[in-house]
């Protein structure tokens, strides 16, 4: 069995038909499939250690607490934190930023500070800035993408220009969800550093596809969700340094992150236990923890480079077709793994609902970019996106059938 071959064999969810056709999953920036290791994971800690955490002195506590715990330190090695306080555990990568925001933002974010975010950001790193902007007084400023299609990306020069001392913070996403655009992370933090501002970064599309150390980058805090690689869903993290999450307040309050409360004062646990408030997802955070050692086992340089050859291969494919547009970067080196696109006369969502019925699962629409979206003069793209298990044959039935779902249409 090759190697591919055997990684395939580790989904479950793979290996059905769809009506006729068997399977072809091309959704993974929506969501990733779960390897057996995780569903394992998950099935043994209902079936022999649930309970509830860090208020139990029994044996079955004692095992559930020590499994969460033990997650924790996993994740702060898996992106390289200097410690496992760094590492605040949230439903994904959306809560993370609003931690962020609604704790960091509304103590610091004053009438006359910028914060700046970039015009490919995903809603989850956009509107919670919006919110706490509106709310604090501080202006909101976006990073331009330039060129046609946003072939070339972040515009840099811009960057540096908007970079001036009122910028308090600089929220970007590690990869464009709708162009597959790769922002260099250290280049950016450090141009921020530079300028005085903190950095966070929306690692939701990178975290699962290549080795991420949030030290060599230099961002102050990193937001990602499990479920984007091999992970539960209803799981991420929040890595924050940890000066910066022991001087943040509460957003959330409740049991578990209280040092002391009286009637009518309280005091607050260390980070991150004082962001997370109630009884945290268990199972989740051991879920994640056998994620994260099923991708290591693979290898993330090679998940990497699998995926950037499947959407290399993907694109020159795709070039081939009447009335396409590409989006995104032209050099491979700048892409992940995923494309999007679009044609003149037939819209994402018949694209999407005729390539299901050859059993192939597409994301159409405007992706959670809507500004994005409008500024490029499109209503939806369609998007195939690649992890670890799609292999090549999956591309040429993709093209196949985009070329029954044209000559459809007419085009
Ligand atoms: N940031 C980026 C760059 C994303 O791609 C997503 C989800 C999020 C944040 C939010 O992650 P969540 O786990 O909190 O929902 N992106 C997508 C997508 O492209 N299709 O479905 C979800």
């Amino acid at each position: 069995m090759s190697s591919l071959a055997r990684t395939r064999a580790d989904f479950p969810t793979l290996h059905q038909n769809v009506g006729p056709h068997p399977l072809v999953y091309l959704d993974n920036a929506a969501t990733s499939h779960k390897p057996r290791a995780v569903i394992d994971a998950l099935a043994r800690y209902y079936e022999c250690d649930n309970s509830n955490v860090h208020r139990g002195l029994h044996a079955l506590s004692m095992r559930a607490t020590d499994g969460f715990d033990a997650a924790r330190a996993r994740a702060a090695k898996f992106i390289n934190a200097a410690d496992p306080a760094e590492i605040v555990f949230t439903r994904g990568t959306t809560e993370s930023i609003n931690l962020v925001a609604q704790s960091w933002g509304a103590a610091n974010l004053r009438p006359g500070d910028v914060i700046l975010i970039t015009e490919m950001e995903h809603h989850s790193n956009l509107v919670p800035w919006q919110q706490i902007a509106q709310r604090t007084g501080a202006t909101l400023r976006y990073v331009p993408v330039a060129g046609e299609n946003a072939q070339h990306g972040l515009d840099l020069d811009a960057l540096d220009k908007l970079l001036t001392p009122e910028v308090k913070i600089f929220a970007f996403t590690h990869i464009s969800n709708t162009l597959g655009t790769i922002n260099p992370a250290a280049d950016l933090c450090a141009r921020a550093r530079k300028a005085g501002a903190l950095t966070l970064l929306d690692a939701a599309q990178s975290i699962g596809h290549e080795p991420l150390d949030v030290r060599a980058i230099g961002c102050d805090f990193l937001a990602f969700s499990g479920h984007k690689m091999c992970g539960p869903t209803g799981i991420g993290v929040l890595y924050g340094r940890r000066e910066l999450l022991d001087a943040m307040t509460p957003w959330q309050s409740g049991g578990g992150m209280i040092a002391n409360v009286e009637y009518f004062n309280t005091t607050y646990k260390p980070s991150p236990e004082r962001f997370e408030a109630g009884t945290p997802d268990v199972s989740g955070a051991i879920g994640l923890h056998a994620a994260m050692d099923y991708l290591d086992a693979l290898g993330r340089p090679l998940i990497a480079a699998h995926d950037s050859a499947l959407a290399a291969q993907a694109r020159a494919a795709l070039a081939e077709l009447p009335g396409i547009r590409i989006l995104g970067p032209l050099q491979n080196s700048k892409r992940s793994g995923l494309v999007s696109f679009a044609f003149k006369d037939v819209h994402a969502h018949d694209i999407v609902t005729f390539a299901d019925q050859d059993g192939i699962a597409l994301r159409g629409g405007h992706h959670c970019n809507q500004p994005l979206m409008r500024k490029l003069g499109l209503p939806s793209t369609t998007r195939a996106s690649f992890y670890v298990y799609n292999t090549p044959e999956e591309i040429d039935i993709l093209i196949k059938s985009l070329r029954k779902i044209l000559k459809f249409f007419g085009s």
